[in-house]
């Protein structure tokens, strides 16, 4: 035993010195904060992945009920007297139709409640009271802009002295997510369809928006952000309306 304990040295004897055993921790810290680091970064990038889909899903479902409906505005094969557009303002729209073809108009009206950010939909049917239903077809909404395009060649507004001109609407939706996300800052200027913009560098004309739903920021100051943590998506959408005359 003698012989083999003056074989080993001083050192091996005593296993790990101070600094190998620093050296060790260091490295072993290094590498756990580099495995913390893309854990935190992969949850991350799960959070803005599903708050987009999120978005875009509450955008889908809600566009494309107004567009079906919307679209069949004034349709009327009974010769019930439907008129098509009987109410169009920037943020709500009144229309009616035939779609069951019993000889009587169903009405449907889209409007966005600023004070609950939702776009509300209601539905009556004279032939069929019970029928009758209010609805939220989105939440999370921003803003909403119905745009008009008329059939006697003025250009497309959104306040139509005559609603029964309308034959087609582009519509602007601002959607939002749920969360805020304290990693983001949202410092996009967003317009909708009525207030076109000046190609960049020149600055954003927010003059356009002053009074309306869309004035974020309640100022004219070439800026219409929230600068705040939430994501948004913008979604522009143009419905032509078969029944009435564009096109027909
Ligand atoms: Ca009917
Ligand atoms: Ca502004």
């Amino acid at each position: 035993m003698d012989r083999l304990r003056s074989l080993l040295t001083k050192n091996e004897l005593q296993g790990f010195t101070v600094v190998e055993l620093m050296i060790t921790l260091v490295i072993g810290s290094f590498i756990s904060a580099g495995i913390l680091l893309a854990l935190t970064s992969q949850n991350q990038s799960y959070i803005v992945q599903g708050q987009v889909a999120e978005m875009q899903q509450n955008l889908r479902g809600g566009i494309l009920l107004i567009q079906k409906e919307m679209r069949l505005a004034g349709y009327d094969p009974e010769g019930a007297g439907c008129s098509g557009f009987t109410s169009a303002t920037p943020t709500s729209a009144v229309f009616d139709m035939d779609s069951d073809r019993d000889g009587t108009c169903e009405t449907y009206t889209y409007s966005y409640i600023q004070g609950t950010r939702e776009i509300q939909r209601i539905f009556s049917d004279p032939a069929n009271p019970s029928t009758a239903s209010t609805s939220i077809v989105a939440d999370n909404i921003d803003g909403v802009e119905f745009l008009y395009i008329l059939g006697d060649g003025t250009p497309e507004t959104t306040t139509p002295s005559n609603p029964a001109d309308v034959e087609a609407v582009r519509i602007t939706l601002l959607s939002r997510a749920k969360q805020p996300d304290r990693h983001f800052t949202n410092s996009t200027n967003y317009f909708p369809a009525s207030c076109p913009q000046p190609a960049s560098p020149a600055l954003p004309d927010d003059s356009c928006v002053a009074g309306t739903v869309w004035d974020f920021d309640g100022v004219v100051d070439n800026k219409n952000s929230f600068d705040d943590n939430y994501r948004r998506r913008l979604l522009f959408s143009m419905v032509q309306c078969r029944n009435l005359k564009l096109g027909i």
